[in-house]
């Protein structure tokens, strides 16, 4: 990252400094410890699942790996410290000169313990993270290991993205879309769902530990399994749903599709056209000021709708709304932040001391109810499946003649649609951050 992209990165971690140091006095803290984080084994096991680092942490650097550690103090230059051991197990590759290394006073150990070594005798400290046992070795006392007050503050300002993050996330988005176009081809080609996953990876140039998430490629009928990871060897699939990110320092990507190949029933296809159409629709109502779960609400009504002009249900989306009669077929949140994490934090606060605003009761799983604001970035994803658990009770229930049930029995082998973007709220609307690319 050269050029502008490197002053771009100074204002971010100069913004990072400035409401760090305004959540340390608002808690009554001297300084704040980070650590990257420590790799977990699974029980009884010595393998690993793919690290992570700390969200906190990364929010400064993409530094990668574990143990490093992080020390910010008031008015003072940020404190790294690299955690490089000697080592034949695991490649040690050399720092080099990365974009961020004069932001930071840079120090590299060789050893855990050293780099506890933090010189913070006498001040008031916090540590965020989970090697505690290490913090509290290093004299910062448990009640102030993650402290909830500074955890909501920090939380909250990770909602708004900073230039640097944005061009991060811009990049991830272009990464991405290499992998969506790749599946695209294949699926024409009559790729399986394992051929189709694999050409995604092949196009995004990276492993699938590296991937935000694991990848949900379903043909037909698993398009309705939300969280669906399963990888068919069978081909010729008529409907393909594809949900898949990329990162990039650090950065996620979320992004779904839903293409139809000609053998796909035409009122299928009429529903992932109106999808597509409707979730622009929604992407143009993105406002500051506007609540989120606002716009997850006008996404039940225009989905009702597409529903009542394809003729699955009998009567027009606000009525079907409010009967509760689209929940079975949109049993999801509209969306969520994005960032670091692919479900970034801070989607239901209220404020930055750490209140919360509940989903809405018809929608629990609704994470983000907060209010729409410049510089959050978050998913805009409708859907709507053929999930017979959730059909079920409304067969024979009071509404049951609302529903054209024959239509439903033969959509239901094609699934369901889901279309995705990411986009970034501007001061007066927003920029669709997905849609260039795919
Ligand atoms: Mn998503």
């Amino acid at each position: 990252m050269a050029g502008q992209g490197r002053s771009l990165y100074a204002e971010h971690i100069a913004a990072r400094q400035r409401t760090t140091e305004a959540a340390l006095a608002e808690c009554g803290y001297d300084a704040l410890v980070l650590s990257s984080g420590a790799p977990f084994t699974y029980f009884a096991d010595d393998q690993e699942p793919p690290f992570h680092e700390n969200g906190h942490f990364a929010h400064w650097v993409p530094l990668r790996g574990p143990h490093h550690v992080l020390v910010l103090r008031p008015g003072a230059k940020p404190r790294l410290v690299r955690v490089a051991p000697e080592d034949y197990w695991y490649e040690q590759a050399p720092l080099g000169s990365p974009f961020w290394a004069d932001d930071f006073d840079l120090q590299e150990v060789g050893t855990i313990e050293a780099a506890w070594k933090l010189g913070l005798d006498g001040k008031r400290v916090a540590y965020i993270g989970d090697e505690t046992a290490r913090a509290l070795a290093a004299g910062i006392a448990g009640e102030h290991h993650n402290p909830a007050a500074l955890v909501a503050r920090l939380d909250w300002e990770r909602a708004y993205k900073s230039e640097y993050e944005v061009a991060c996330m811009d990049e991830a988005e272009t990464i991405a879309a290499w992998g969506h176009r790749a599946a695209l081809s294949a699926f024409d080609h009559g790729a399986s769902e394992l051929e189709i996953h694999h050409a995604y990876l092949a196009a995004v140039r990276c492993t699938e530990a590296e991937l935000p998430y694991p990848t949900i490629i379903g043909h037909d009928e698993k398009g309705a399994i939300l969280h669906y990871t399963g990888k068919r060897a069978q081909r010729n699939g008529r409907v393909l749903l594809i949900d898949a990110g990329a990162r990039h320092l650090g950065y996620c990507s979320d992004i779904t599709r839903t293409w139809t190949r000609k053998e796909c029933d035409s009122r299928f296809r009429a529903l992932v056209k109106g999808m597509d159409e409707l979730q622009l629709k929604l992407c143009e109502r993105v406002v500051p000021g506007l609540p989120y779960p606002d716009l997850h609400a006008a996404a039940h009504v225009m989905i009702g709708n597409l529903l009542h002009e394809v003729g699955v249900l009998k009567i027009a989306g606000d009525e079907a709304f409010d009967a509760g009669l689209t929940s079975p077929f949109f049993p999801h949140g509209l969306g969520h932040f994005l960032g670091i994490q692919v479900h970034d934090v801070g989607g239901r606060q209220k404020d930055p001391s750490g209140g919360l605003l509940p989903p809405p009761p018809k929608s629990p799983y609704l994470r983000t109810t907060r209010k729409i604001e410049e510089h959050q970035v978050f998913t805009i994803e409708p859907g709507c499946y053929f999930i017979e658990m959730l059909l079920r009770p409304h067969r024979n229930g009071g509404k049951a003649d609302c529903f054209d049930w024959k239509l439903i029995d033969e959509l239901s082998e094609f699934g369901g649609v889901r279309i995705e973007d990411n986009v970034l709220v501007t001061a007066s609307g927003h920029r669709n951050l997905t849609r260039p690319h795919i």
